[in-house]
């Protein structure tokens, strides 16, 4: 039965369309710098925004119905669900999609009880998977949403909490592994604290680490052969978070030796909260090798939260998809953790959504290539550290084989070094200018 009555199969018009229900910029299969548009945008529907969210924020409830005619918090409502999302992923040609686990079925009381429900709820996503070709890119556990998780999971300071924590994480990789996940995700939702007068830090950080080794240990042994990801994110819910930002989880993941078995999942409104353009939390996780999957959103930066827009600003969906070029693409995919504004609340607006930040990253995809096939910005880049590689001391600094005492005695005969070199930031932003205008 069909959900989305008033919706059509989405399909590419291109840019002068004036069809609200049709891509202007997103053609699966045209092809950028050899090879297809969906190949680079392996594009995922966030279970929780798209068919779970209502609109409910702090000052009213839900606008958006979400009930797909069904009552809410029943094993049906949680099937009709699936057929809701299969019908949108289908009609836009959107190939994956992510989940929590009390995405997919209402949570009980008793966990054994949620843990059946998952096994039932698998087993029906799993016959729509076989009839569609639709595949799941990453699980999750929700540890951060149920009252028990309120001083978090992994650092929780109660030990039975912890042990829930397990619980749940072990139940979201098994219906990972069921569905064939290509990852698995840790967003540290409460993983962090709010004062440091009742928080012992190295010890909460201890056992976060203790429960991703008990994943990573549960995963490879039940067949798990995907990447898990560390989702960095500083602030909000709690004040302070663990993984603040890709370079702390990166170290963190290396302290604990964690490294070989995890990646980032890098989030464009959780890298601007930390201070971050969303292009430099993907540059710091592509140098370590660590560039997994993008959760696809943009925020808004005069509000100070997570507002998980849908993607609008063609700027940064283009210095997203240079640096996802340059790294040779994403082992993962592109999560649309993104939803509508409480009053864009129709069927067509969830599917509007989607179809923004779909053209989004498509013109930035189509814009990132026009930059790296023009070349005036990697050819400034490689020149402006040419003296390493130019001159004897610069070779010596890059072989590693001086010592303060010989740049001592280069710098006195040196007298005074020549100025380094423009750094030419607005000739660039010009370039940048005239390809996304020109
Ligand atoms: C929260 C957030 C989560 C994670 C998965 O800010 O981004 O939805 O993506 O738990
Ligand atoms: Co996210």
């Amino acid at each position: 039965m069909e959900i989305f009555k008033n919706v059509p199969k989405i399909a590419y018009e291109g840019a002068k369309s004036k069809n609200p229900l049709a891509f202007k910029y997103y053609d699966a299969d045209r092809v950028i710098m050899g090879k297809k548009m969906k190949e680079h945008l392996p594009f995922a529907m966030a279970w929780w925004h798209n068919l779970c969210a209502n609109g409910t924020d702090m000052f009213g409830r839900g606008v958006a119905n979400k009930s797909f005619g069904v009552k809410e918090g029943t094993m049906e409502h949680a099937k009709a669900k699936v057929d809701a999302g299969f019908e949108f992923m289908q009609k836009l040609g959107i190939e994956y999609f992510c989940f929590h686990d009390v995405d997919i079925v209402p949570e009980a009381d008793d966990i054994k009880e949620t843990n059946r429900r998952l096994d039932e709820i698998s087993d029906y996503i799993l016959v729509k998977m076989k009839e569609t070709g639709i595949k799941c890119l990453w699980g999750t556990a929700n540890m951060f949403s149920n009252p028990r998780f309120c001083n978090g999971a992994g650092s929780s300071n109660s030990a039975d909490v912890f042990a829930f924590a397990a619980a749940q994480v072990k139940k979201a990789l098994d219906i990972t592994v069921k569905l064939g996940g290509k990852g698995y995700v840790f967003w540290g939702g409460r993983e962090g604290y709010e004062t440091l007068l009742n928080t012992d830090v190295k010890f909460e950080q201890e056992n976060i680490a203790r429960l991703m080794k008990m994943a990573v240990a549960y995963g490879r042994s039940i067949g798990f052969t995907g990447d898990f990801y560390i989702e960095p994110k500083p602030k909000e819910p709690m004040k302070h978070q663990y993984d603040f930002d890709a370079a702390t989880a990166i170290g963190f993941l290396r302290q604990h030796g964690l490294d070989k078995d995890f990646k980032m999942n890098i989030e464009a409104n959780h890298a601007t909260l930390a201070g971050h353009t969303f292009e430099h939390d993907l540059r710091i996780s592509a140098i370590n090798g660590m560039l997994g999957s993008i959760d696809a959103n943009q925020g808004d930066y005069l509000l100070g939260w997570d507002t998980d827009e849908f993607p609008f600003d063609v700027y940064t969906t283009t210095m997203c998809m240079y640096e996802v070029l340059k790294a040779g693409g994403l082992t993962g995919g592109f999560n649309f953790d993104a939803k509508n504004r409480r009053p864009s609340y129709t069927e067509e607006d969830m599917f509007e959504g989607y179809i923004l930040g779909m053209d989004t990253f498509a013109l930035g995809l189509i814009k990132a290539a026009e930059l790296i096939e023009d070349g005036r910005i990697d050819a400034f880049v490689e020149k402006r550290y040419a003296s390493y590689r130019n001159s004897e001391i610069g070779k010596k600094i890059l072989s590693d084989s001086t010592s303060l005492e010989e740049l001592s005695a280069y710098a006195e005969k040196l007298g005074a070094p020549a100025l380094p070199g423009s750094g030419k930031q607005e000739a660039l932003e010009s370039i940048v200018n005239s390809v996304l205008f020109g």
